[in-house]
């Protein structure tokens, strides 16, 4: 396989309310729109495994350790990594992937204040060397994501949280992305759906550009 057929991973990360999830389709269907195959998939969750993860997670009234809330984040990525992503980017299928690694480095460091090198330790055992080609972090201040997510009903076991703990996970995912600026790439997701959508499909043009090697209009 050449560098330019070599299939990608790409993960997009940011505080709850951001837009993540209505961004995942637009990068999807411009991949797909250029004849790639495209797996598409959520953490935590994505593998029967992992969805009773998430269940439990979210949904649970019963109080979780911050070290318990890690080790089920990483034990959800580590099912999916086996059942999905490592076998997708090896038949040459792209993954893309709503939160990853850098989501528990924010919500269970950043936030819960467990140990970043703790996290990294345990980053390494799992992931075994795979790491996002492409990071898009969708940056937006506390009020846009509070008038995004006011919308919603019950709110689950993290949404629950006050606005101090999604303020420290912002600054999280910006230490990130300041820690690995080849591989983030960061959006202000402030502005309406369309000019983020255009911000992404752009950000996606340029690195389809770099990868394959051809302009690449999205
Ligand atoms: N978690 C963790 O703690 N550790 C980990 O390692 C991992 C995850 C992997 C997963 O929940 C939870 O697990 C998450 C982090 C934690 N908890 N929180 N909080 P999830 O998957 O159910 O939820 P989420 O990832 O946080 O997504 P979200 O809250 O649904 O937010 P979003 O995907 O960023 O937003 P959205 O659903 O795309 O948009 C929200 C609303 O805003 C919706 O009505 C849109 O139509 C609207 N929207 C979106 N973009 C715009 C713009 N640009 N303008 C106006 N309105 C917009």
């Amino acid at each position: 396989m050449t560098a330019s057929q070599q299939a990608r991973f790409i993960t997009l990360e940011g505080a709850e309310g951001v837009g993540k999830s209505t961004m995942v389709p637009v990068l999807v269907e411009a991949l797909q729109a250029r004849g790639i195959e495209v797996v598409q998939t959520r953490e935590p969750g994505s593998t029967p495994v992992g969805e009773r993860l998430r269940s439990i997670l979210l949904n649970g009234d019963d109080p979780i350790a911050a070290d318990a809330e890690l080790l089920m984040m990483f034990a959800s990525r580590a099912q999916l990594i086996a059942d999905v992503i490592r076998p997708a980017l090896e038949r040459g299928a792209w993954v893309v992937c709503d939160r990853f690694t850098d989501a528990t480095f924010a919500y269970q460091g950043a936030g819960r204040g467990v140990d970043f090198e703790r996290i990294e330790i345990i980053a390494r055992w799992v992931q075994r060397g795979l790491e996002p080609d492409l990071t898009i972090l969708l940056d937006a201040d506390a009020s846009t994501r509070n008038a995004r997510t006011r919308k919603r009903g019950a709110l689950d076991r993290i949404e629950s949280e006050g606005d101090d703990f999604f303020e420290r996970v912002r600054t999280g995912y910006l230490r990130r992305a300041d820690m690995y600026p080849d591989r983030f790439e960061t959006i202000d997701a402030n502005p309406s759906q369309a000019e983020v959508r255009a911000a992404v499909r752009e950000l996606l043009g340029r690195k389809l550009e770099t990868w394959l090697g051809i302009a690449a209009e999205c």
